[in-house]
């Protein structure tokens, strides 16, 4: 079991990031941490000293101990109560390369191995300090790069995920030792398990985590950067858009139609929330078969993005003026044909320094946005008049990015958000094993069958928090973390 994991070997790592710093932390953890750099340290015998405390000295090499390597402080948290449960001293040196290297290469020789990305953490949960959630929860954090996405984290590291989970897994858990007890009596013909009661629960149970389940879109779209599709006919200024979102010239722009041949992605920070935009290659009929494939993947793009911008060339606008009609017209046929409850449609008004009548334009786009709201089903957000070279109304289209991110936002809630494939995965194992459950207790499905189906349904709830860990999964999980 996990709580009796003891690792026979010390590890040693730079846990922060690579590079000259101010200060670097090296950290020691396993059953002879504290004896290790006791035997490269001078100053107060490390092995004496309570938990938990922090102490002044030297790392010194004992070939060369006129010459210390440096002056740093020792953290010593003793087993159990540190991060891996195991004896634990973090020393903070001088950020020099220098001083990091010979202190590492002095450990090692003093006994200690080079930490694997991710080892802290397995040990921590192979020592049941947290469960496999919360492991992932701790990749997640030191890999969030926006607020929301970092507010997730923090929620699945502190265990929400993992006390949600427990409390539907025993309810489970209940119910399977009433079953397994009707079974063991079988002949007497029992019901130790009221049909009726069960269903009820694992009706509950089913759209928790159904709901779940469906977390993990929004979840993780702000976790990976909301999608953000540009799309429109060629030469209207999608890759032109893309640069002067990102502020650099990342895709290739000319006047020649059909420049842009593939997807391509770029990730970008606006306020709270990361955004992934997504440039594609322009949409018109062609006989290329090159062009083709990368217009396939402009329509997927589609179905992929939560917020979609179709841009409009607006010189090419019936006498340059705002038609409805004509947009209608154009919009291409997979966004009218996606399932719409997580789309945003915004209609960007492109190359406007080329018209005169640009204040009309934009007076017409406030008013027509004030009759239309919907295009078919498709909730239009915004209708927005830009200048993708002159950077005109882009900080404009990004206030309209976050307003939309943050009315769909569900990090502030204080529903539990799945951000993870393998949970989603294990969660849709578990619902797909609870169906037939349901199904056969309606249908008096025998005793026997029904236990089977409670108890897979158990297994896959367990494996999201790893209460029984395959190695398979450990490694899994634990090859993503590139420190920690
Ligand atoms: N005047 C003006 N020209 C623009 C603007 N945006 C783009 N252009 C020009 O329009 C041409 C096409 O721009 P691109 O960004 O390559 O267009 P695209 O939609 O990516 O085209 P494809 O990749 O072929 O689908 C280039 O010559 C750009 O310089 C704008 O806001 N104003
Ligand atoms: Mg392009």
């Amino acid at each position: 079991m996990m709580d009796h994991y003891i690792a026979d070997d010390t590890i040693c790592a730079i846990s922060t990031p690579t590079g000259t710093g101010g200060i670097a932390v090296i950290r020691v953890s396993g059953p002879n941490a504290i004896g290790i750099v006791d035997s490269v340290w001078k100053g107060c015998k490390l092995d004496s000293v309570k938990s938990h405390t922090a102490h002044l000295g030297e790392i010194i090499d004992g070939d060369n101990p006129e010459e210390p390597i440096d002056q740093c402080v020792a953290t010593v948290f003793r087993s159990p109560n540190s991060y891996t449960g195991e004896d634990v001293v973090e020393i903070s040196v001088h950020g020099s390369r220098w001083i990091q290297r010979e202190s590492i290469a002095l450990l090692m020789r003093a006994g200690c191995r080079m930490a694997q990305p991710g080892e802290y953490t397995r040990r921590a949960v192979m020592n049941g300090r947290m469960d496999l959630a919360q492991a992932e929860g701790v990749a997640d954090i030191i890999a969030s790069s926006s607020r929301a996405a970092h507010r997730i984290a923090m929620s699945q590291m502190k265990g929400s995920i993992s006390k949600k989970l427990s409390v539907l897994r025993e309810q489970l858990v209940q119910l399977s030792v009433l079953l397994e007890l009707e079974l063991d009596f079988s002949e007497e013909d029992v019901e130790f398990a009221d049909r009726n009661r069960m269903l009820h629960i694992a009706e509950d149970i089913i759209s928790e985590l159904q709901r779940l389940h469906n977390s993990f879109r929004d979840g993780n779209a702000i976790k990976e950067g909301i999608p953000v599709a540009i799309i429109g006919a060629t030469n209207a200024g999608k890759s032109s858009l893309l640069n002067a979102l990102l502020d650099d010239e990342r895709a290739i722009v000319s006047d020649i139609h059909g420049t842009t041949r593939d997807t391509i992605e770029e990730t970008l920070e606006i306020g709270d929330y990361l955004f992934r935009f997504i440039d594609t290659a322009g949409l018109r009929d062609t006989e290329d078969p090159i062009e083709q494939i990368g217009i396939d993947r402009s329509r997927k793009a589609i179905s992929r993005s939560v917020i979609t911008i179709f841009l409009i060339d607006a010189t090419t606008l019936p006498q340059s003026k705002l038609d409805m009609s004509f947009i209608k017209d154009n919009l291409p046929e997979e966004l009218l044909n996606e399932p719409q409850d997580f789309h945003s449609l915004i209609i960007g008004l492109n190359k406007i320094d080329l018209l005169d009548n640009y204040s009309t334009l934009t007076d017409d786009s406030r008013q027509e946005l004030s009759k239309v709201n919907i295009i078919d089903k498709i909730p239009l957000h915004s209708i927005v008049p830009v200048s993708a070279t002159q950077t005109i109304g882009i900080t404009h289209l990004k206030q309209i990015l976050t307003d939309i991110a943050k009315a769909n936002d569900i990090s502030g809630t204080d529903d539990i958000i799945i951000t993870n494939l393998r949970q989603a995965k294990a969660l849709k194992n578990a619902i797909d094993s609870i169906q037939p459950l349901i199904d056969g207790l309606k249908n008096g499905l025998d005793t026997m069958l029904v236990a089977e189906h409670l108890r897979e349904t158990i297994s896959h709830l367990s494996s999201i928090t790893g209460t029984i860990p395959s190695t398979e999964i450990l490694n899994t999980i634990f090859s993503r973390f590139c420190i920690g």
